[in-house]
């Protein structure tokens, strides 16, 4: 369980650590965002003793990367990825390519040790790992959530981590390996220069808030409002927060999703992400709270279910701003309804 250290919220002011305020880093002993600028202390624990997050973490790393290097055609058998499942280069299926795989699960206990039994020889040993990762991030996700609804003073501060706390919630885990990639020639040694080769195109996450972490080899890069692409340091002691799309709706645009994408890898080392993607449930209704509407500031958004997100999501390119076609504007509702009923 992850609970909050005792210090008020908004006494504990500490300068963001040079990231836009749509992306936090976080660890036991830093830093997560209440509002855009303050970040607060989180302590970890467990049935009242320090939580060792870094034990759950190294379980599903090994299962990961214990799954990622068995033949093609075995892996192929827990395919295709799209919904769930391994998936190779393609991302979604609209033609999206990358240099990755990955195994994309759903996050509800049964369906986990469904995908098990394809993925791992020892299914119980595999979905505990991964069950025990998302119970951790997901409480780590509701926690930044509370702090959110905190900061900006609504009065239920739960309301954002309500949509992953409920039992039906849609929410994912995701890992992507990334293979180094092997040198044009074929014949020298791999060496860890810059590469600028892409391995997961530009994005942001369409789910309320990513929980994103990965090992220590090099490659999350997060794009600035002037379109600037920032690296981000690996660190695998750290969780990176995201903010997504959705949760972009519920604040009517206080907090802005962040752009990111990953690079392929160039170092002999693979990389390995997991990524966290805290949803609501399909019928889950998302439009502004009413806390974030004034007349001074009307509601940019139009009312859309999870669902509906998701289903126009599907039918575009990982890159559209998917957002901006659920957006008030003069064609809204055309831009909505074209869209959702395909
Ligand atoms: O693996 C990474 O570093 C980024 C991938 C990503 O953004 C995603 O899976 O949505």
């Amino acid at each position: 369980m992850v609970v909050p250290s005792p210090s008020p919220v908004r006494t504990k002011k500490t300068k963001a650590v040079g990231f836009p305020p749509s992306i936090f880093r976080t660890t036991t002993v830093k830093a997560v965002g209440t509002d855009r600028r303050s970040l607060r202390r989180i302590r970890f624990l467990q049935g009242g003793e320090p939580w060792h997050p870094k034990k759950v973490i190294a379980r599903v790393e090994e299962e990961g990367f214990h799954f990622f290097a068995k033949p093609a055609a075995e892996k192929q058998r827990a395919g295709p990825g799209f919904p769930f499942g391994y998936g190779s280069k393609n991302i979604g299926r609209n033609g999206d390519m990358g240099e990755l795989e990955y195994l994309l699960l759903q996050s509800n206990p049964l369906s986990i040790s469904e995908t098990s039994n394809a993925v791992s020889h020892d299914p119980t040993k595999f979905s505990c790992a991964i069950n025990d990762y998302i119970e951790a991030v997901k409480g780590l996700a509701c926690e930044v959530l509370d702090l959110v609804g905190e900061g900006l003073w609504v009065s239920d501060k739960s309301v954002f981590s309500g949509f992953i706390r409920d039992v039906q919630s849609d929410s994912i885990l995701r890992l992507n390996h990334y293979p180094p990639l092997a040198d044009e020639d074929h014949s020298s040694p791999k060496v860890a220069h810059p590469c600028n080769k892409i391995g997961f195109g530009e994005h942001s996450d369409p789910q309320i808030l990513t929980i994103f972490r990965s090992n220590d080899v090099g490659g999350l890069q997060i794009s600035l409002h002037d379109g600037l692409w920032v690296p981000v340091p690996p660190d695998s002691n750290e969780f990176f927060v995201m903010v997504g799309d959705a949760l972009q709706a519920l604040t009517n645009g206080r907090f802005v999703s962040v752009r990111h994408r990953a690079l392929a890898n160039s170092v002999a080392k693979p990389r390995m992400s997991m990524i966290y993607f805290g949803a609501p449930p399909l019928n889950a209704w998302i439009s502004p709270l009413p806390e974030m509407v004034s007349p001074k500031k009307p509601s940019l958004y139009k009312p859309f279910t999870w669902g509906q997100y998701k289903k126009a999501a599907y039918t575009t390119r990982l890159g559209d701003s998917r957002i901006d076609n659920f957006k008030i504007t003069n064609n809204a509702s055309t831009c909505l309804d074209n869209l959702v009923d395909q």
